[in-house]
């Protein structure tokens, strides 16, 4: 009870407007004055239970304080103010928030995937959006005339083609396996590039996340069984994964992983397309032949990667329709995040 009157004349000396010399001596009389209404609240400590006298004292001697503060500081003001008395601003008054900003769905993605990640042990890593053609491909095992360099359309840039805009986020991969020696567990989210034409589905900027895990020993049912996690901590504990046969030149073997869907449960719906299930990204144990480029030891170590879209993954968890919702900046779509 007497926990709120604190509190509640807190807010009263916060927002008290004083704006000419009759205001603040108003002021003063109240809060600071002979008959102040703090004094009621210093005498009430002799009611107070022994355990809580002393939060008690503490809370209502931070209340006087702030009003001695609040009046040192206008008197202050209004001193240095007086021939101006019209324009007088307080300063001490809180500032009323309009229209406070929101994270964008592709942060909220991102800062959950970063959080599930780094409470088993993984690390954020980056690498640059302007590449050579050796990370972002060949350390990959995707060679000069490789038909998988048809898999990414690729922005080059015109005087140098050895430069590129990574295609994915898979790089990082090379640059932290040259520099780390294993154990190696990371997660790297960033933007990337495709020559792609834009549609609802696809843009030519996203971003992506890639997973990295090197150790000795790390064999298919890690991936499997980090896979599992991932899903049921972005989805629920209800949620199956499935790996399908798949291709990378990086992986082998290589899978998509897909979810069961989310919003049916597995039953069918319009969002998994009534297959019950819904495709989040592609993975796969690291090919021995980029661990050597790496120059890491294949025969002493094992690991496995996975890469997901991060528009792909916010269109399915916040249901949004078009992909390109996300890089127009409109205030009404922002607006729809503020409390995720
Ligand atoms: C890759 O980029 C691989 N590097 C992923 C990987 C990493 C596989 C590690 C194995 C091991 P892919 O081209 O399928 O794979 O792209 C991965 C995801 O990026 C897609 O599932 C999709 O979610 C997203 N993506 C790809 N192209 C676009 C695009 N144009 N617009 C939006 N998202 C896209």
């Amino acid at each position: 009870m007497q926990y709120e009157g604190i509190d509640n004349i807190k807010t009263e000396i916060e927002n008290y407007l004083i704006t000419d010399a009759e205001t603040l001596e108003q002021f003063r009389i109240q809060y600071l004055g002979t008959k102040n209404v703090l004094k009621d609240l210093f005498t009430a400590i002799k009611d107070i239970p022994n355990e809580n006298k002393k939060e008690y004292g503490q809370k209502i001697n931070a209340v006087k304080q702030l009003a001695e503060e609040k009046f040192a500081l206008l008197q202050l003001q209004f001193q240095n103010n007086k021939a101006d008395k019209k324009h007088f601003v307080d300063t001490t008054l809180p500032v009323a928030i309009k229209n406070q900003g929101a994270k964008h769905p592709i942060t909220l993605i991102r800062e959950e995937l970063v959080t599930i990640f780094s409470k088993i042990g993984y690390l954020v890593a980056e690498g640059p959006e302007i590449e050579t053609d050796w990370y972002n491909f060949t350390a990959l095992g995707i060679p000069e005339d490789h038909p998988a360099k048809d898999m990414q359309d690729t922005f080059y840039i015109q005087t140098n083609p050895d430069i590129v805009l990574r295609t994915h986020t898979s790089n990082v991969q090379i640059r932290v396996m040259e520099n780390q020696n294993p154990p190696i567990r990371i997660i790297a989210p960033g933007r990337t590039y495709r020559n792609e034409t834009i549609s609802a589905r696809a843009h030519c900027v996203f971003h992506q996340i890639e997973l990295l895990y090197i150790d000795e020993g790390v064999s298919m049912a890690d991936l499997k069984q980090t896979l599992l996690y991932l899903a049921q901590e972005l989805f629920g504990t209800e949620t199956q994964i499935r790996l399908r046969p798949s291709y990378f030149p990086f992986t082998e073997p290589s899978a998509e992983l897909d979810v069961s869907c989310f919003i049916c449960g597995g039953s069918g719906c319009a969002v998994c397309k009534y297959t019950g299930w819904v495709e989040i990204g592609g993975a796969g144990m690291v090919d021995p032949l980029v661990l050597e480029n790496c120059k890491i030891d294949s025969e002493k170590y094992t690991g496995f990667a996975f890469g997901m879209g991060l528009e792909r993954m916010a269109m399915l968890k916040y249901r949004i329709n078009d992909i390109r919702l996300m890089s127009e900046n409109d205030f009404r779509f922002l607006k729809q995040f503020e409390n995720s």
